[in-house]
């Protein structure tokens, strides 16, 4: 191995060695704990050193590295006190997140790095957000990201590269390829020569650098920072380097040939590292000595402080309260000047008029520039708003949805219109782990709408009809809105943008141009957790949300003798109970009418809540009217026997019977 040390000077070569030297003494001392019991689980960078250090000390502290399981290195060259670091991995409370997520999965605004979720690749796309957030604050950083070469072949990383490369994101794609995924050989993960060489297919430029050649990756890494900086662009970077242990310790490397360990082995960035400066007179035997006492005597003093420190105690408020971030929700009155509109218009003006109120709110979405988006809510904002702010994206849900997050980590909002709710599908992940658990992992929130055009009744077949409400219900950390009407939809989007948590916002097709209210012109909002009671009667309570309000007024309609009180529910999570508990007590009768299929659907819940908190009140068996378990059909006559919607009326009538 050659090392050029070019112009760096003695303090700055030493510094590089040192930075080495640390992660790969605490993975030595963690050896022993793993051994002793006394740690779970250690995933080995050992022999990686080199580019985990040279990147990080590439970058300015201000600027965003998004690591993975085997960067010990980036969270010791960016100084995080060791101790913190022991708490962590012991699940303390002077860890990152408070005993709730294990070893490197945690992310600290205070020495910002953004640390991965398990699945890998969603760190890509989380890096693109950061990086368009510091590109439109012209703020002149680069945002690095690692992965492994395993981690390549995942669909998030391709879409997050071509991202970057069509919104010329500043940000250094970096790929360790230490030739094994888990157990699986390079030759069965990809078929190309370099992985790098995928760069020219988006468009990016790439190198290839020795990751086990301190100064090559340095030097390479601070000539591309320094160059992205003032030139904003994304580059893919391909580290060629080994991975010496297992996958994780209990897994072994029985697999690896010993001729490759050896010939790796004679590569060890250290040593290599350690005699090219003795050789040039920089370094001396007494010197490695006494760094390696030094940082010993480091790691023993803050392992005892972690040790001392007592186990995490908790309650389940406390649990439950730090799932979302709190929100301190602040009521902006209407005014009295009204406007009839549809629903799609409510929305439209209601999004508009939050893009006024926020300056940091971005919109992103397929075809919601110029286009206006399908369903034309965005009309006309490209030109009001700019394409900065109003941007087209390529099909990719998962990356976009990932972006988001990365706004919302550099402190942007941001509006996701899905094109369709069925197509979340294709970035379930990013919402369900990355948006919906940080805060509760590592006290970072997500401040993320995602607009959802959903719903049946337009003969569109089971990918373009789906209510997909209940997927999301059931994870905590999400909120999910879902109005009926154009007043409550204005007012509850101004909310939704508001609130710094990620917020599922369901928009019903059917409704968009069906129906018309009088909606007052200027902003207000609507807080969340409150449901509307339509109508209060004595005798049954009727509850429903969406499309499935208009089904249960236009049966009363026909039935003008049917003594009902109909809650709108208007927010699914959080659900406000108090007011279904109340009508229920009173009317002792529950009908519950959803338009998505039965099974597992929010009426189950509903039902059971009812169940549990008001039986001896009711005097029927609660009773949900839901769509049939098939996929939605097309055709017209299929779907009408699909929906909920007919069915209601005699279910209906029958329970007042019972
Ligand atoms: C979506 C997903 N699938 C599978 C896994 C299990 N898994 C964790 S790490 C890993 C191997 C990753 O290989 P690579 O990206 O090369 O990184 P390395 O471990 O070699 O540093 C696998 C299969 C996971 N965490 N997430
Ligand atoms: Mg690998």
């Amino acid at each position: 191995m050659t090392f050029d040390k070019k112009n760096l000077d003695k303090v700055t070569l030493i510094q590089l060695y040192k930075r080495m030297l640390k992660p790969r003494l605490i993975e030595e001392k963690m050896l022993i704990l793993l051994r002793q019991g006394k740690i779970s689980k250690w995933f080995s960078g050992i022999g990686q050193e080199a580019i985990s250090v040279g990147v990080t000390s590439a970058m300015l502290n201000e600027e965003y590295i998004l690591p993975m399981h085997r960067n010990l290195g980036v969270f010791t060259t960016r100084e995080i006190p060791l101790h913190r670091l022991f708490s962590q991995w012991q699940g303390k409370a002077n860890g990152f997140t408070k005993g709730r997520d294990r070893s490197f999965h945690f992310g600290t605004q205070e020495f910002n790095i953004v640390g991965m979720i398990s699945h890998l690749g969603p760190q890509f796309g989380v890096a693109d957000g950061i990086a368009l957030a510091s590109k439109l604050k012209d703020k002149k950083q680069v945002t690095t990201v690692f992965t492994g070469e395993g981690g390549t072949s995942e669909g998030d990383i391709h879409e997050a590269l071509n991202v970057a490369s069509v919104w010329q994101l500043p940000v250094l794609f970096c790929i360790e390829n230490n030739g094994y995924g888990l157990s699986t050989p390079t030759n069965e993960q990809y078929n190309c020569k370099d992985l790098a060489d995928r760069a020219l297919g988006y468009g990016m430029e790439s190198h290839i650098i020795n990751g086990n050649n301190i100064l090559e990756v340095y030097n390479t890494m601070d000539q591309l920072a320094k160059s992205v900086r003032e030139n904003p662009r994304p580059i893919l970077i391909e580290f060629k380097t080994f991975r010496m242990r297992g996958h994780e310790e209990a897994s072994g490397t029985k697999y690896v040939p010993q001729a490759l360990m050896d010939q790796w082995s004679a590569k060890d960035p250290i040593d290599n590292y350690e005699q090219f400066l003795k050789d040039e007179g920089l370094l001396t035997a007494g010197e490695v000595t006494q760094f390696k006492v030094e940082i010993i005597q480091e790691i023993n003093d803050n392992l005892d402080i972690a040790y001392a420190e007592k186990p995490i105690v908790s309650t389940e408020t406390v649990e439950l309260n730090d799932v979302y971030q709190s929100f301190d929700y602040k009521e902006t009155k209407e005014n009295s000047i009204k406007k009839e509109q549809r629903l799609v218009d409510a929305i439209a003006e209601g999004l508009k008029q939050s893009m006024e109120k926020h300056d940091d709110l971005i919109i992103m979405g397929q075809d919601v520039a110029e286009y206006g988006g399908v369903f034309k809510i965005t009309d006309g904002f490209v030109k009001q708003f700019g394409k900065d702010r109003v941007r087209n994206t390529p099909i990719c849900e998962s990356a976009i949805i990932e972006t988001a997050m990365g706004l919302s980590i550099a402190g942007l909002k941001s509006v996701v219109e899905l094109q369709f709710s069925d197509f979340v599908t294709s970035g379930f992940n990013p919402v369900v782990n990355y948006l919906a658990k940080s805060h509760y992992r590592w006290n970072q929130n997500a401040d993320v709408v995602l607009r959802m055009p959903c719903g049946a009744g337009v003969a569109a077949g089971p990918f373009h009809s789906q209510t997909n409400e209940a997927w999301f219900t059931k994870t905590p950390g999400l909120k999910v809105v879902y109005p009926a009407f154009p007043y409550d939809a204005k007012g509850l989007l101004a909310t939704a943008i508001n609130d710094p948590n990620p917020v599922l916002f369901f928009e019903h097709k059917a409704l968009y141009r069906s129906i018309r209210q009088d909606v007052p012109t200027d902003y207000y909002t609507i807080p969340f957790g409150q449901a509307a009671t339509l109508k209060t009667g004595e005798d049954i309570t009727i509850i429903a949300y969406g499309a499935a309000v208009h089904w249960a007024l236009n049966t009363l309609d026909k039935h003008p003798n049917i003594n009902a009180e109909l809650i709108d529910l208007r927010s699914l999570q959080p659900l406000d109970t108090e007011t279904i508990y109340n009508s229920v007590k009173k009317t002792g009768k529950a009908i519950i009418l959803q338009e998505d299929s039965l099974f597992g659907g929010i009426a189950s819940d509903i039902s059971a809540l009812i169940m549990e908190h008001c039986f001896k009140y009711l005097d029927a068996p609660v009773k949900r009217v839901a769509s049939l378990d098939t996929p939605i059909p097309f055709i017209n006559q299929l779907e009408d026997q699909y929906l909920s919607r007919d069915k209601f009326e005699g279910e209906l009538l029958k329970l007042l019977q019972y």
